[in-house]
């Protein structure tokens, strides 16, 4: 029997069961921490308090108290009550939360819940990896394994017309960008998402001594070939992304007709001019017309191509190899060095380019074009400056204004966050007075983030009601800000608010749904993924533990469908074809690894 249809004989039983029915009180369904922040929150448009009891698996009541009504809430189109049991602290399984008819799924309260969500949701990188054989001994179930897929992947510029008509007129080279992981539920390896995602990786891992848990990815603690290699596996892991970012880089010496007018508003590419791409990143390599589902990476038959290179994507790389130079500096120098050398190489080169940007005009891939590249450059020097301490990145940094105005998100085109979160815990590097204006700017964020928290029905650090796509990782981005900003000064309403994020994502929220595969009573089993797609074809396998779907997404509600006119936090379908609601991606998953790794290493001991 093939690999595949082996698959099939597990997913029938992976499908076959049924999901319990959405309750009532909706919790984190991945349970509670002991010592932890508890609230459930309950559907009601009762204007008084309502009595609530906590039961224990036999069924004794263990606590009681009053809900608190916070009355009508926008964003999931309900009125909710909430449930503190905070103050209940005995670890155990089996219990539920009841008010009146109502009850919650069963829940557990432990010392560590959050640890299998980070171990699972690092698991997925490992499974997304390109050009190297996914096998069993790493993976959950046998029919996740799979052959090498885009092995190898080698490709020049694309040459051909696009989606406008234009006509691209391709290079003379080749570039092998074997290896790096699959963006998403598709099979492109996109540079500009690649670099926030390995960023938030390696931020995590140079945190993660400050927060108490040295340790947390030390070798073994994953399930990698690369286990016992003796070296972390959180860096392990990072490092086949950081290899494929470099792979992306114009070798020197190199010309290149590139489109000075691609991705400018409202203009058409018209003329070709051609440039010294030296030391230039292509945005992508991507296949030229989209596959279906299920295609499992080997069984990819498209033409892949290098699509042009582009300022953002050359400073996504600049970024994250100037944080590789400064994290293998004593683990393995001389790819620090290699890092180090790319990232000046990239770094005079989006100089010589400041505005070359990304045509989004071709298909077969996402677009990942980014209007605005300021914000990439201040990433860029913020992780030149921690690395070197040169005064021309801090110069950079002062003029681009990273101490008086940093943005309120982190995204695949929003850097300057999360280049002031390296910079603001510099052990030493920044000058005091530049880091007393981060610091404050930081928890000043997070503040508003909490208060934000505050004025939401479902009680999170993201108000409002635009829910874009990805907006799961919205969320846990703004609890990055909150985790360094716990980091700074240890408040505890900052890391509450951590936890709350993750409350809403594990289950705490209108559709009572865990959006993390695997984990909980009720989680997302079917998301738009190529080769997880047994959803499509039984032949394929169902989802691994641990992927976290994009989440609701607002725009859904004016678009006819099964989800037209929802409330924004409703605006999801468990539906493997609804992409823009529920794929997955590396950008996602990864500030699920950084939130989870970061409420386990800071627990209360
Ligand atoms: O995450 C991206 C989102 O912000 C964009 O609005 C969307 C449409 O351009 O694309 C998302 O990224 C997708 C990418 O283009 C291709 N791989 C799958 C990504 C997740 O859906």
């Amino acid at each position: 029997m093939s690999r595949l249809l082996l698959g099939a004989a597990a997913v029938l039983l992976t499908t076959a069961a049924t999901q319990a029915p959405p309750a009532p009180i909706r919790i984190d369904q991945a349970g509670f921490e002991t010592h932890g922040p508890k609230i459930a929150v309950l559907p009601s448009t009762q204007g008084k308090p309502l009595a609530w009891t906590l039961t224990d698996a036999r069924g004794k009541t263990v606590a009681s108290g009053q809900t608190t009504p916070v009355g009508p809430d926008a964003a999931s189109g309900e009125s909710v009550h909430r449930i503190d049991f905070g103050t209940f602290q005995t670890p155990g399984t089996g219990y539920r939360l009841r008010v009146g008819s109502d009850a919650s799924h069963p829940f557990a309260i432990a010392d560590r819940p959050f640890l299998r969500v980070a171990t699972a949701a690092m698991a997925f990188f490992y499974q997304q990896r390109s050009g190297v054989p996914i096998l069993p001994a790493f993976v959950e179930r046998k029919d996740l394994a799979r052959p090498a897929g885009h092995a190898p992947d080698i490709a020049t510029c694309f040459a051909g017309v696009d989606q406008k008509g234009v006509k691209w007129p391709g290079c003379s080279y080749r570039i092998d960008a074997t290896g790096g992981w699959y963006d998403a539920g598709d099979h492109g390896k996109y540079v500009v998402n690649g670099g926030v995602s390995t960023w938030t990786l390696l931020d995590l891992y140079e945190r993660l001594p400050a927060l108490g848990d040295a340790n947390a990815f030390a070798d073994g603690r994953l399930a990698l070939p690369e286990r016992a290699n003796g070296k972390n596996d959180l860096l392990d892991e990072a490092r086949v992304e950081v290899a494929f970012l470099l792979s992306m880089q114009i070798p020197d010496g190199t010309k290149l007709a590139v489109a000075p007018d691609a991705g400018v508003a409202g203009k058409t590419i018209t003329r070709f001019e051609t440039i010294d791409a030296s030391g230039l990143v292509h945005t992508k390599i991507a296949d030229e017309n989209w596959t279906g589902l299920p295609t499992a990476p080997a069984e990819d038959r498209q033409t892949r191509f290098l699509y042009p290179p582009s300022t953002a994507a050359t400073l996504n790389m600049v970024g994250v190899a100037a944080q590789c130079a400064r994290i293998w500096r004593t683990i393995d120098p001389a790819f620090a060095t290699k890092c180090l050398t790319a990232a000046r190489r990239g770094w005079a080169a989006a100089l010589r380019h400041p505005n070359l940007l990304t045509s989004s005009d071709f298909t077969g891939s996402g677009g990942y074009g980014d209007p605005e590249v300021h914000d990439e450059f201040t990433f860029a020097a913020a992780q030149l400056y921690a690395t070197t301490s040169e005064p021309a990145f801090l110069d950079r940094l002062r003029s681009d204004g990273v101490f008086t105005d940093l943005g309120t998100d982190i995204g695949w085109g929003s850097l300057k966050l999360a280049g002031a979160l390296t910079l603001v815990t510099l052990p030493d590097t920044l000058p005091a007075d530049d880091r007393a204006k981060l610091r404050s700017r930081i928890t000043a964020l997070a503040d508003g983030f909490v208060a934000e928290g505050k004025r939401n029905g479902y009680g999170i650090p993201f108000g409002g009601t635009n829910y874009p796509w990805g907006s799961s990782s919205s969320i846990l981005n703004r609890a990055i800000v909150l985790g360094v900003a716990w980091q700074i000064d240890r408040k505890p309403v900052y890391r509450d608010a951590v936890v709350a994020s993750l409350d809403y994502i594990l289950g705490r929220n209108p559709l009572d749904r865990s959006y993390v595969t695997g984990i909980g009573t009720r989680p997302v089993q079917h998301p738009h993924h190529r080769f997880w797609a047994a959803a499509a074809d039984k032949r394929y396998p169902a989802p691994p533990t641990g992927v976290l779907s994009g989440g609701p997404n607002s725009a859904a509600a004016n678009e006819p469908g099964p989800m037209k006119g929802c409330a924004p936090q409703t605006c999801w379908i468990d539906d493997y074809r609804a992409f823009t609601v529920n794929e997955v991606a590396i950008n996602w998953n990864a500030p699920l690894v950084w939130t989870a790794a970061f409420l386990d290493a800071t627990r209360r001991r």
